[in-house]
C-alpha cells in the first residue's frame, strides 16, 4: 500500500478568490485528497485582493462559519497567503483550525510521499524555503529575537537551508556525474515532463525496455526497480495528482538507438519558484536532456491544455537544452475531431511561448492502447542529435563483434566483400566518435 492511502488530513474546507471569475476549485480539490483531506465544503469568492485576509472580511467570517458548521479541522486555501493574510486569517477561523495555502499542500504532499534521501531533502529545503518568511515575520514582531541574535530561529532556518543545499548539491553532482558517463557509453538522454497527472509514467512504461537503470550511484543496473536506495516504486501509474515523487530513469531502444528516459515530478500552476527549484533532481534531468517530452493530457479542455502547457514551458524555458518534442496523451478518450483541436492548442501554445530551444510538431499518442506510440518513437529518433559516418574495416574475425556493436547502438547498414567490410552508421555524435576510433584500430591490427 502506499503510504499516502493511509494519510488522512482531516476534514477540510476548499477556499478559492480570483479577481475576474469564478473560481474552479476541480484541482485544489483533487489536491487536497491527494494529501489526504476529506474535502468537506467549499467557499469562492470573485473579487480583488483583501490586504488583510485575501478573501473580503465578510468572506473571512463566512468561512469560518462553514467550517464550524461542517465540523472540519483545516481550510485548504487556493492560492498564496502572505505571512500577514495567513495569520489574520487564522485569527478569524475557529480556535485548533489548521490553515493550508497551495504551496504547503503540495509540501505536505510530497513530504508524505517522498521515499529516497534525495527526495526528502527537496521536501525539507522547498518546506524551509517556505517558512523563511515566515519565521522572519514572527521573529519581527518579537523584540526578545532580536536582541538574542546567536539564538535567532531566523539564523537556525537560514543555517538548515544552507546545508540541505550542500547535501542537495551533492546528490545532484552525483547524478550529474551518472548521467556524463551514460552518455560516454553511447546512451540518448530523454525525459519526460509535464503537468501532474499528465500520463508521463504510462508513456514512460509504454516506450521503456524491461530494465530499470539508475537506481544506484555505481552504475550496475537494478533489474527489479526495488533493490536500491534510490528506487522505491518505479513509475507507478495512478488518477492521483503527484504521483510520482522522484524521478526515475528507464531504458529504450528506439530506432536502434540506446535511449535512457526519465521521467520527472509532474509540474502545477502557480507554484514559487523557489519551490519548483527545489526540486532541482527533476530540473536537472530536464536541463540535461537531448530531447524533452512534452506531456499532455489531450482530454483535458482547450483551456486548461494551454495553462498547464505554459506552466510546463516556463520551467523549460529556463532549463532545457535539448530541443522540444510535445506529446498529446490519452486520444483513445478523444474523438478525431477533438484529437485535431488538442493538437492544434499544442502548438499553437508552443508556437506561443518564449523558449530559445528547437520545437518540434505534436505527436498524438494513447499509452493505454498504444495509438501513435511508433510515430511517437520516430519522431524521437529523428529529433535526436545524429552524425552519420561510413566505416570501412578488414573482414576479419574481429569484425562481427563490431558490427554487432554498432547494431546495437544505432542503425548500421552493413555491405560486405571479399577484403573488406563497409557500414553506413548513423547515431549519436559520441557512438559515432568511438566507432570511428574501433573502425581504426581494426586497420591497424
Ligand atoms: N485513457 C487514458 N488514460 C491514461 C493514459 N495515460 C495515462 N492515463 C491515466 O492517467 C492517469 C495519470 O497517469 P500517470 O502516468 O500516473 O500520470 P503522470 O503524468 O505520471 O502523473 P504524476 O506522476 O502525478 O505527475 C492514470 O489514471 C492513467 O491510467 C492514456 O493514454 N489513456
Ligand atoms: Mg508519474
Amino acid at each position: 500500500m502506499n503510504v499516502r492511502d493511509r494519510l488522512t488530513g482531516g476534514r477540510a474546507v476548499v477556499a478559492a478568490r480570483e479577481e475576474d471569475s469564478t473560481p474552479d476549485t476541480t484541482e485544489i480539490r483533487r489536491l487536497a485528497a491527494s494529501a489526504g483531506y476529506d474535502v468537506v465544503g467549499e467557499l469562492t469568492q470573485r473579487r480583488q485582493e483583501d490586504r488583510r485576509y485575501n478573501l473580503g472580511a465578510g468572506k473571512a467570517r463566512e468561512l469560518a462559519a462553514v467550517v464550524a458548521d461542517t465540523e472540519a479541522t483545516a481550510v485548504v486555501f487556493d492560492g498564496a497567503l502572505t505571512p500577514g493574510q495567513y495569520t489574520d486569517l487564522l485569527e478569524v477561523l475557529p480556535p485548533e483550525t489548521t490553515l493550508v495555502d497551495r504551496y504547503r499542500l503540495v509540501l505536505e504532499i510530497f513530504a508524505a510521499g517522498a521515499g529516497s534521501s534525495t527526495a526528502t531533502t527537496q521536501v525539507r529545503l522547498a518546506t524551509l524555503r517556505y517558512e523563511l518568511p515566515r519565521v522572519r515575520r514572527a521573529s519581527e514582531e518579537s523584540v526578545l529575537n532580536r536582541a538574542t541574535e546567536k539564538g535567532s530561529p531566523v539564523l537556525d532556518v537560514e543555517r538548515r537551508i544552507d546545508d540541505l543545499e550542500r547535501r542537495l548539491a551533492e546528490a545532484t553532482d552525483a547524478a550529474a556525474d551518472r548521467r556524463s558517463r551514460r552518455r560516454e557509453e553511447g546512451f540518448d538522454l530523454v525525459a519526460l515532463a509535464g503537468y501532474t497527472n499528465a500520463g508521463k509514467s504510462t508513456l514512460l512504461r509504454r516506450l521503456a525496455d524491461d530494465l530499470a537503470v539508475d537506481a544506484d550511484d555505481d552504475g550496475t543496473e537494478d533489474h527489479d526497480g526495488t533493490a536500491a536506495a534510490d528506487v522505491t516504486e518505479t513509475a507507478t501509474v495512478a488518477d492521483r495528482l503527484f504521483e510520482t515523487l522522484e524521478t526515475t530513469t528507464r531504458r529504450a531502444t528506439l530506432g536502434g538507438r540506446r535511449v535512457l528516459l526519465t521521467d520527472t515530478v509532474g509540474l502545477v500552476t502557480d507554484l514559487p519558484h523557489d519551490l519548483v527549484r527545489s526540486f532541482s533532481a527533476t530540473i536537472d534531468e530536464i536541463g540535461a536532456s537531448d530531447i524533452v517530452l512534452a506531456v499532455v493530457d489531450g482530454s483535458a479542455n482547450d483551456a486548461q491544455i494551454r495553462r498547464r502547457l505554459e506552466t510546463t514551458v516556463d520551467v523549460l524555458a529556463g532549463d532545457a537544452s535539448g530541443a522540444v518534442l510535445p506529446v498529446v496523451t490519452k486520444v483513445d478518450r478523444l474523438d478525431e475531431a477533438s484529437r485535431d483541436a488538442a493538437v492544434a492548442v499544442v502548438a499553437e501554445t508552443l508556437a506561443a511561448a518564449d523558449v530559445d530551444v528547437d520545437t518540434h510538431d505534436p505527436v498524438a499518442v494513447s499509452a493505454h492502447d498504444g495509438e501513435g506510440v511508433q510515430a511517437l518513437r520516430e519522431a524521437v529518433v529523428d529529433a535526436l542529435p545524429t552524425a552519420e559516418a561510413r566505416l570501412t574495416v578488414p573482414n576479419s574475425s574481429e569484425t562481427q563483434a563490431f558490427v554487432s556493436w554498432l547494431h546495437d547502438r544505432g542503425d548500421a547498414a552493413v555491405a560486405y566483400d571479399a577484403e573488406a567490410v563497409t557500414v553506413e552508421f548513423a547515431g549519436a555524435p559520441s557512438v559515432v566518435d568511438e566507432a570511428k576510433r574501433r573502425a581504426a584500430d581494426l586497420r591497424e591490427r
